[in-house]
């Protein structure tokens, strides 16, 4: 068996090579970790590289994703079908699945999509969270892993750090081991630059157990790896490395970090590190000592296997893992939405259609940012997630929306269960990196996001979003919800458990009565947008409406039509889907208006910016383009001019000034 300096340094010789024929990327992390990577890749982690999905795996996140030639590398010595040598080498080219940082849909390997420092720690937090639900459903015998990281500086020093830490600690995370990777160095310099606090410290008071070790030395990290798989807090294991470790005369600075070393340095680190002479060569006896790592889990995962296939949970299990949600509930949830009628606010409709769904569906797992009365989150059968009892599925994420968000994305790409959470709206903004990863990623979570307008009141304009449903409607990847009624509402959860890409549901917190007061038996929000009331008069106007204005269209549209001005009330609760539709439908819903024979109008109480999409630039916008007002919701509308009698002067006007037949 070579020794496992000379297996390190094979990850060091692919890193060094890959990122000289790409002339670009990040050799310091991988040639300073590569020791450490080479104790948990050959003795700890549980993996099968003929298997990457295995179910019960150990997780491995490199959460400081510029160093992404280090789980190349690994994948490829270890023996996973992807990525091949020849892949390593067209490191960073177009198409080749060895991406600049690592992404989830490129490689089985690669759990989770890093590169936006901190997250990738943070999403671990999640993974460890669906592991321990899952076990408290399943047992060992089926589920029974850790969750592995490797965290630079910058993973540690991010504000995310802080929330995913604290919430760690509080759930007593203790399959959750990170290597910190302290090289002491960062793009720009030195630590010392912009560091003093103590990172153990920070850690220790947080509730989890720390241990330092010799990072460039496989045996240590290996005993540390040890001592932080007996301790039952989450573990922090500080690895003293340095960045660009071989490379004689840049080694240890920042010089490393993100750029190739270049022709000269790289021949002096073969001579250093006594490897080939030939660039992307791995000696036989190493590459069959890795290969035989690869393997090192068959045997496990075998025996897991023979145990599910024993079990009286097998069907149950794998259905969980599948993860496609039974919607039985949905047609007698909207007949007898539609019976009751009344006036309910949609956060509370939301709340309704959760208690059906969490009946039918038990992989949910809800949660809030610390609001849980106002998102209506929490149904009453939910008992709290906690370290008494981690069967629970209500998570008290505490006042971290960033945190919640990327432990939501964890546990999602874990698989087996559902994450949804809330916060306010204007809350997105603390989790918005979050949400772009779960688009980029495709992580099924939803974001149950409430109080969506002014008509959360007297709050004021911090409170109150603005740009916020149109910033997320531009976010490729993810569908942002506006119902306008009960019945909308639940339609809208069937489909964002029915999709496989992150949702929003922007909920009101005032009442709002039943509009779409008809059935035919189908989901008319998957539509995206749908004729909710056709003009009786010859068709002059067609109002679109999203959400809570639906219900002041249908008032505009009542004046319109008094005054002999025929106008259709269009909803519009997702445009992602209506944009996705067959061009007929869409021509059918929103004609073709070149001619002015007939005026679009949108009305969301919301900036205008984009809404040209769907009025033409000879419509009409109604909205906020400023930041809103303290005051009752009824007021704060006035004050905006967004009431039925306003709107329809705005209208009147706009088609007598616009030259509108
Ligand atoms: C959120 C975020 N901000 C900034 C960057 C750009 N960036 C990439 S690596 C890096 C420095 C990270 O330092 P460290 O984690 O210590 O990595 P090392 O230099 O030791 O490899 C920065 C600022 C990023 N990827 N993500
Ligand atoms: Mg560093």
């Amino acid at each position: 068996m070579p020794d496992d300096r000379r297996l390190a340094n094979a990850i060091r010789a692919l890193s060094m090579d890959a990122v000289e024929a790409a002339n670009s990327g990040h050799p310091g992390m991988p040639m300073g970790m590569a020791d450490a990577a080479t104790a948990l890749f050959t003795r700890h982690l549980k993996y099968d590289a003929a298997d990457p999905k295995w179910p019960d795996r150990d997780r491995f996140i490199l959460s400081a994703g510029h160093g992404s030639m280090l789980i190349y590398a690994l994948l490829y010595l270890t023996g996973y079908e992807h990525p091949t040598l020849d892949e390593i080498k067209r490191f960073r080219k177009l198409g080749s699945p060895t991406a600049g940082h690592p992404e989830n849909f490129e490689l089985a390997g690669v759990e989770v999509t890093t590169g936006p420092l901190g997250q990738g720690l943070a999403m671990a937090v999640g993974m460890a969270i669906a592991e321990r639900h899952l076990n408290a459903t399943y047992g060992d015998d089926l589920v029974d892993h850790h969750t592995y990281v490797i965290a630079g500086d910058g993973c540690l020093m991010e504000g995310v750090n802080h929330e995913a830490v604290g919430l760690a600690g509080h759930l007593k995370l203790g399959r959750l081991i990170v290597l910190w990777d302290d090289n002491r160095i960062t793009i720009d310099g030195s630590t010392d630059l912009s560091r003093t606090e103590d990172v153990l410290a920070r850690h220790q008071a947080c509730g989890w157990h720390t241990v330092e070790c010799d990072g460039l030395d496989a045996d240590e990290v290996g005993r540390a790896i040890d001592e932080a798989k007996a301790d039952d807090r989450p573990s922090l294991i500080r690895c003293r490395t340095i960045i660009g470790y071989g490379a004689p005369n840049k080694q240890g600075t920042a010089a490393t970090h993100g750029a190739a070393l270049g022709k000269d340095e790289v021949e002096a680190a073969r001579t250093e590190l006594g490897l080939e002479p030939k660039e992307f060569t791995v000696p036989d006896d190493i590459l069959q000592a890795w290969r035989e790592a690869g393997r090192r889990g068959a045997a496990a995962h075998a025996e897991w296997r023979k145990r599910l296939d024993g079990s009286d949970n097998k069907q149950a299990f794998e259905a969980q893992l599948a993860g496609k949600p039974d919607d039985s509930w949905l047609r007698p949830f909207v007949e007898k939405a539609i019976s009751d009628g009344g006036s309910v606010a949609t956060r509370k409709s939301s709340e309704l259609a959760l208690e059906a769904i969490n009946a039918a569906v038990p992989w949910t797992i809800g949660g809030s940012a610390d609001l849980t009365g106002s998102n209506n989150t929490k149904t009453k059968a939910l008992q709290p997630l906690d370290p008494s009892n981690y069967g629970g599925r209500y998570i008290y994420y505490g006042i971290r929306e960033f945190g919640m968000a990327a432990a939501m994305n964890g546990m999602a790409l874990h698989g087996g269960v559902i994450p949804y959470g809330g916060t306010f709206l204007v809350f997105t903004d603390y989790a918005r990196p979050a949400i772009r990863l779960s688009a980029l990623q495709k992580a099924k979570v939803i974001y149950v996001m409430t109080h969506d307008s002014i008509g959360l009141g007297e709050d004021g304009p911090t409170h109150q979003p603005i740009e916020h449903l149109q910033s997320l409607r531009a976010m490729p990847g993810l569908d942002v919800y506006r119902p306008a009624d009960i019945v909308e509402t639940a339609e809208c959860w069937a489909l964002a458990l029915a999709s496989e890409e992150p949702s929003v549901l922007a909920l009101t917190r005032q009442n709002l009565p039943l509009v779409r007061d008809w059935d035919e038996g189908e989901n008319f929000s998957a539509r995206g947008a749908y004729r909710l009331r056709a003009a009786s008069e010859p068709r002059k106007v067609i109002l679109i409406a999203t959400g809570s204005e639906v219900e002041i269209a249908l008032g505009v549209a009542d004046k319109l039509e008094d005054a002999g001005i025929g106008a259709d009330v269009v909803s519009m609760p997702c445009t992602e889907r209506f944009d996705a539709q067959p061009q007929d439908y869409r021509e059918d819903i929103l004609p073709d208006v070149s001619n002015r024979e007939i005026l679009r109008v949108s009305i969301e109480a919301g900036t205008t910016f984009g809404w040209e999409r769907y009025t033409g630039l000879h419509g009409l916008r109604i909205g906020i383009d400023r930041f809103g007002v303290s005051a009752p919701a009824k007021d704060a509308y006035d004050y905006f001019g967004i009431t039925p009698d306003k709107i329809y002067d705005r209208v009147v006007d706009f088609m007598k000034q616009r030259g509108f037949q």
